[in-house]
Order: structure tokens, then C-alpha cells, then sequence
């Protein structure tokens, strides 16, 4: 595992810790899910019924398979290594992946204006100078667009173990003054 991605994953954790008990839980899940979804208000029905859906796999993945003890509570040191394996949660990121950039495109036309991405991204909890950065990082065209396949794969490299020098690494760096 590279120290880029522990970092990526340590980050994701914290932001997901949205109730702030210092664990990931149930609740965390419920909290994130709203605040993405006010954040998605252009999005249609189906491509909402899929980010719950995929939120909700994200949960029930961690805890089927890491909450053997049944106290309902994940940690870091549970879920650094665990959200960083492909075969145990490489299935369950894709879906994220796709139910996420989706968002971003509720007019259907495969491209993500930045103020929707911004708006997405902050929602979640990263740092607005970092949400930028990535952006920019993904390469948008003349308009100041990104493709949704770009998003998507930005997101399933973030969980890439092995991965460095990446546009997510721009998530983990500090804010940009
Ligand atoms: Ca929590
Ligand atoms: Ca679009």
C-alpha cells in the first residue's frame, strides 16, 4: 500500500465520520447521504435512487465484513486496509463511482460543469481550494467541463492501492491559499 493512498482513504474517513464520534457508523451514512442528495436537486429520481443505493452498499459492505463484534462501529484502522482491497471493495467503489459522477451530468449529455462539481465535492466535505485543484487536475475542455468517465475513474483510482501521483492525491494536499 502506498502512503498516497492511506492518506486518500485516512481523508475519506474523516469526512465520512459525519456525525464527528471519531468512528464510521450507521448514522454517518444517513448525514452524508442528505447532504449529497441537497446538493444533487437537479439530479432525476433514478440517478438518486442510485447514490442512496450506493451509499447504502458502502455501509452494509464495511459492516458485513468488519464489524464482527456487531457493535455497529467501524475504525480507521479497520478501514484503511479493507476500502484499499479490490476484490473484497473494488465492486463496491465502482458502483459509488458510477452513482457519483452521475450526478454531476443530470442533463444526460456525459459532461460535468465545475459549479456542479464543486457543489458535489463540498457536500461531501472536501476542502473547496482542493475540489478546484482537482478539477483542474482532470484536464476540463474550453467550456470548463469534464467528462462523467473521467470522474468515474478518478474516483475507482483513488481507492487504487498502488496508486501515486494521481489527480485525487490533490484532495489530500493542504487547501490552496
Ligand atoms: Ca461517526
Ligand atoms: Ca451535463
Amino acid at each position: 500500500m502506498r502512503n498516497e493512498a492511506a492518506q486518500r482513504v485516512e481523508l475519506v474517513f474523516s469526512l465520512f465520520d459525519a456525525n464527528g464520534n471519531g468512528v464510521i457508523d450507521s448514522d454517518d451514512f444517513d448525514l452524508m447521504t442528505d447532504r449529497v442528495l441537497r446538493a444533487a436537486s437537479a439530479s432525476d429520481d433514478g440517478a438518486k435512487a442510485a447514490i442512496r443505493a450506493a451509499f447504502r452498499r458502502y455501509w452494509t459492505t464495511l459492516a458485513d465484513e468488519l464489524d464482527a463484534d456487531g457493535d455497529g462501529v467501524i475504525t480507521v484502522e479497520e478501514f484503511r486496509p479493507f476500502v484499499l482491497d479490490p476484490v473484497r471493495f473494488g465492486p463496491t467503489v465502482t458502483e459509488f463511482a458510477q452513482a457519483l459522477s452521475a450526478l454531476g451530468d443530470p442533463d444526460g449529455d456525459g459532461l460535468i460543469e465545475r459549479p456542479l462539481f464543486v457543489s458535489l465535492m463540498r457536500a461531501i466535505g472536501f476542502e473547496e481550494g482542493n475540489v478546484h485543484a482537482l478539477f483542474d487536475a482532470f484536464g476540463p475542455d474550453a467550456d470548463d467541463r469534464i467528462t462523467v468517465a473521467v470522474w468515474a475513474a478518478g474516483i475507482e483510482d483513488y481507492y487504487a492501492p498502488d496508486l501515486a501521483g494521481i489527480p485525487g492525491d490533490r484532495l489530500v494536499a493542504a487547501p490552496v491559499a
